[in-house]
């Protein structure tokens, strides 16, 4: 379960339905050309916060039935409906995803007492393992040593997506759990991130950029540092490039010159302008040549 992983974008049509056959094709340049070693399916990037329960249950269906056995599979399962979570949770299980991952619970302030519950609840009503999702600046939610300490008594939580810029902590985080898996969440930080030996990544940029990705991460750990600077630098001139121009929107439009036929976001989220296509295409013809 260590390495790079995919944050895996879900291709919709104009309508907001699943495009299966761009679905399928997100998964194979993800195995075939970008060559990670997993997928993190219902993310954030698959916009799984804007979609129906049958629409995340049928994404994770095709994804398995895409990816087979070729990488490891998390299925992200996160709601804030915890029967909803838990249904999800079952259902990706007996699909046989590898692990599963679920975003703290958010909107309402709940008190750490509800969060280990939430997570202890899922991960109990199945024979699975469970990552937690941490992303602080999206969900407001934030854990201290401590209490990641507490959820990961329960054996069956096995590690944690760390999204946030808070390398104190993610190194503590290291040092006190060691046996856990730590995931990188922010692709702009994976270098500052690989140098405190977590056990790989997770994002989003992965879906167009992993082979700089995994040179980043390796170079890291043959202590190679120089080298890898060089490459996150090159990394972080698209990401950026990406942030300015809308994120999941720009990645789709690159993946469009890949070949791949990556749809549109589903609503709220906007389409892109004329000039913000030719602005992602301009990325992918600097970026992925
Ligand atoms: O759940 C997911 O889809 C992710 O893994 C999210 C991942 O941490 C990304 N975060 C978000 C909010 O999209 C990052 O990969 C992020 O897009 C990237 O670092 C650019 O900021």
């Amino acid at each position: 379960m260590k390495g790079i992983f995919t944050a895996l974008m879900c291709a919709f049509d104009e309508q907001g339905n699943i495009h299966e056959k761009g679905l399928r094709q997100l998964v194979r340049h993800n195995i075939d050309v970008s060559k990670v070693d997993g997928l993190y399916v219902n993310g954030s990037t698959g916009e799984n916060f804007l979609i129906s329960t049958e629409d995340k249950k049928r994404i994770f269906e095709i994804v398995k039935d895409e990816a087979g056995d070729q990488v490891k599979l998390i299925a992200q399962v996160g709601a804030l409906n915890i029967d909803e979570a838990v249904e999800l949770a079952k259902y990706a299980t007996d699909l046989g995803y590898d692990s599963l991952s679920a975003v703290t619970p958010f909107y309402y302030k709940f008190d750490f007492e509800e969060v280990k519950d939430y997570y202890n609840t899922i991960i109990n009503s199945v024979d699975n393992t469970m990552i937690i999702y941490s992303i602080p600046a999206l969900t407001g939610v934030n854990m201290s040593l401590e209490q990641f300490g507490e959820l990961f008594e329960n054996e069956k939580i096995i590690g944690v997506k760390f999204t946030a810029p808070d390398f104190y902590l993610l190194e503590r985080l290291r040092h006190a759990y060691p046996e856990k898996l730590i995931y990188s969440g922010f692709d702009e930080m994976l270098l500052s991130a690989a140098v405190l030996n977590v056990d790989g990544a997770i994002g989003s940029t992965f879906n167009v950029n992993g082979a700089r990705a995994r040179s980043i991460f390796e170079l890291a750990q043959e202590g190679k540092i120089e080298e890898a600077r060089e490459i996150q630098k090159v990394t972080n001139d698209l990401i950026s490039g990406i942030l300015a121009n809308g994120l999941y929107q720009t990645i789709k439009e690159m993946l469009k010159t890949q070949g791949v036929e990556a749809g549109v976001c589903r609503k709220p989220m906007k389409q892109l302008s004329a000039d913000n296509v030719k602005v992602a295409q301009d990325l992918a013809a600097t970026f992925l040549t």
